[in-house]
């Protein structure tokens, strides 16, 4: 298992829809094993492949920062089945550093999948878990989470993210 670098806002694997995963192998195993110690370490409760610069539809999710071991969620080939309501809560990204914004999304959420042993699973979802697992599906199809925001607000966040990526870039 090892840590891997997550990639920044600009890079094109971020805007580049994601290909499924037909066969889960030992690369995609110890893929999902990397992305959940990435998580846990940036710390982030949500983690998409592409931000590791792997264009493959896997995500993982741990409300718990890793504290409990039963709320992990690593999930292949996600795909929303069903969306209710609307709720407004901030966000972050890993891969948009220093920016949390408001985002709609809708309140209830189930999605279908499979678990690294090819089981099929299917999650209904509220509140944070639904926010997060939206984030992280959006990101497989080479969207962030400020491609929902106003025209205005984006515009008015360039100059944000500039400052924010030279920080974050001078961190190395
Ligand atoms: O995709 C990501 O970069 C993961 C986000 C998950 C997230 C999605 C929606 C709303 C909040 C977070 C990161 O975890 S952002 C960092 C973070 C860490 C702990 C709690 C909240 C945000
Ligand atoms: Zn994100």
């Amino acid at each position: 298992m090892s840590k891997r670098e997550i990639i920044k806002i600009g890079h094109p694997t971020l805007s580049q829809k994601a290909e499924p995963i037909n066969n889960i192998n030992q690369e995609i195993v110890d893929l999902a094993k990397d992305m959940v110690e990435t998580m846990h370490q940036a710390p982030g409760i949500g983690l998409a492949a592409p931000q590791v610069n792997v264009s493959r539809r896997l995500i993982t999710v741990d409300l718990s920062v890793g504290e409990k071991k039963d709320e992990l969620i690593v999930m292949i080939n996600p795909e929303i089945l069903e969306e209710e309501g609307e709720m407004i809560g901030e966000e972050g990204c890993l891969s948009v550093p220093g920016i949390y914004e408001k985002v709609l999304r809708p309140a209830r959420i189930v999605v279908r999948g499979y678990n690294l042993d090819e089981q099929e699973i299917i999650i209904e979802a509220r509140d944070l878990l639904a926010r997060v697992l939206y984030h992280e599906i959006d990101h497989l199809n080479g969207k962030l989470f400020i491609d929902r925001l106003s025209p205005l607000k984006r515009r008015l966040l360039k100059n944000r993210l500039k400052k924010e990526m030279a920080k974050s870039e001078g961190k190395g």
